[in-house]
């Protein structure tokens, strides 16, 4: 888990690791395969960062839209964070006894479901690549972020910071790999670029700076909740 550094910073940025920045340790034999792993600037893994890995001079691929679903769980969102292809369409029932107020002010996707129970009128469909957060107007602890992404290799760093991609296109590809964090000044950072020949893996180390969560933006009423442990 990663640990969050104080607010109040006012910009965050990346470094390589090694020569140029960027930390190339390897090129085995796997095939086509990128492994990736965010560290923050304490040195301890960053997980649930989106990593997204583009082909560079190559025709762009269009990742396949699908859907999915974020849950309201205790009176939390379920899961906190998710990583979608654009085009997507995100439901999200209410599984609690209570109603919930679903929304974004995110420039990616800003959008609102008032007061619900059950299953919410409509998915939302997020057509823009982009960090969208959203959150609940009632609960104001409740905090989500979705990743949508415009590329067809893309994934969440797990509890050691670490993301891989297996099955990049075989050829003398050049890749660029990139962080996504809502933690991120920009939220987005390059964090490498790979060359990737036939029968290559490589291995990417990104150390990334990231501010504290947002401070809730709303004050939620007091006789209208009760605080999740
Ligand atoms: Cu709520």
């Amino acid at each position: 888990m990663a640990r969050w550094r104080g607010s109040g910073s006012a910009r965050a940025s990346w470094q390589l690791m090694t020569g140029l920045g960027l930390s190339l340790a390897g090129v085995t034999v796997l095939a086509g395969e990128v492994r990736v792993q965010v560290l923050d600037a304490d040195g301890e893994p960053v997980e649930k960062a989106a990593v997204v890995v583009r082909a560079i001079d190559a025709l762009p691929e269009r990742p396949a839209a699908g859907q999915a679903v974020i849950d309201q769980v205790d009176q939390e969102f379920v899961p906190s964070a998710i990583a979608v292809p654009v085009n997507t369409r995100i439901l999200f029932p209410n599984n609690d006894d209570i109603r919930h107020h679903v929304y974004s002010f995110s420039e990616a996707k800003s959008f609102e479901l008032s007061l619900y129970e059950g299953e919410p009128p409509r998915p939302i469909e997020f057509p823009n690549p982009g960090i969208v957060t959203i959150g609940c107007n009632i609960h104001d602890w409740m905090r989500a972020h979705i990743y949508v992404v415009d590329s067809p290799w893309y994934g969440l760093t797990d509890g050691n910071g670490a993301w891989r991609v297996s099955a990049l296109p075989a050829g003398d590809y050049q890749y660029r790999v990139e962080v996504w964090h809502h933690g991120l000044a920009e939220e987005r950072q390059t964090v490498g670029q790979v060359d990737l020949e036939r029968g290559a893996a490589a291995e990417v180390q990104a150390v990334v700076e990231i501010e504290a969560a947002p401070v809730p933006r709303r004050t939620p009423r007091p006789d209208r909740y009760r605080r999740y442990p």
